[in-house]
């Protein structure tokens, strides 16, 4: 069974994000979902579905995503059942998916967009995770301008600065699941790992599942330390000098 071979490589990732993203709380119910484009040929046996639009970008490529409705507690403790391997075919006009249980994550057109960007232009960024970060989510409803909300997030702390510096975007909303969401998401990951939806929550991308959560990571306690100085914030966050400084001692 393809499933099973591919999980014997990236269970331990996938297990433990899971369990990081359910312990914080950005993973309430059935929400968030992860991808993994993965470096080999597989052939998943499963049913073959249609896609609304093309990736041929990702012709033969396969991911390991997770299934519809799984939740992420349950997928740090059974990998197995709350996984899909897809493979595009048909020169990207359709897919075929094997999972033991359910059928492929509601953002699959996101994470297909999104993967299609990354193998094109980021080949290194093999993991995307999406998940719904509480402080973050409250921080997109107060402040509504998208530059000033960006701001307002690399001034909280060094690590802020250094992180999402150039390195995020904030998308207005869209439906969750929608082409339209996934079409906007794609064109932001072409020059940032960190996308922020609106009123609903992040997606990340990096060279595997760790480092997209630190980008989360370091969203969520921005928006957190934003949060409790309230009105304050914008008075109180980092300095241009200070993050000059910051730039110029660890910037590339
Ligand atoms: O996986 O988070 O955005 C469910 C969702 C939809
Ligand atoms: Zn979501």
């Amino acid at each position: 069974m393809a499933l099973r071979e591919t999980l014997s490589e990236h269970e331990p990732e996938i297990c433990a994000v899971a369990g990081l993203l359910a312990e914080r709380g950005w993973a309430e119910a059935n929400s968030g979902n992860l991808s993994l484009r993965l470096g080999g040929s597989f052939d998943p046996a499963g049913e073959r579905f249609p896609l609304s639009i093309p990736r041929p970008e990702l012709e033969g490529h396969s991911l390991l995503l997770t299934t519809g409705g799984s939740r992420m507690r349950d997928l740090a403790e059974n990998p197995l059942e709350n996984l899909c391997l897809v493979k595009v075919v048909d020169v990207g006009r359709a897919y075929v998916s094997e999972g033991t249980r359910g059928e492929v994550t509601s953002e699959l057109p996101s994470h297909l967009a999104v993967h299609a960007v990354l193998v094109k232009e980021r080949p290194d960024h093999h993991a995307l995770l999406h998940t719904h970060p509480t402080f973050l989510i409250a921080l997109t409803h107060l402040v509504k301008d998208r530059a000033e909300l960006r701001d307002t997030l690399i001034r909280m702390f060094p690590e802020a600065a250094l992180l999402l510096h150039e390195n995020l975007e904030i998308l207005d909303y869209r439906t969750p699941g929608s082409d339209e969401l996934g079409v906007a998401t794609a064109e932001a990951i072409r020059r940032v790992s960190g996308v922020v939806w609106r009123g609903h929550g992040m997606l990340a991308s990096g060279a595997n599942l760790y480092s997209a959560l630190d980008l989360v990571e370091v969203a969520d306690k921005a928006a957190r330390i934003a949060l409790l100085l309230g009105d304050r914030s914008k008075e109180c966050g980092l300095s241009d000098d200070q993050l000059k400084g910051i730039y110029e001692a660890f910037g590339d």
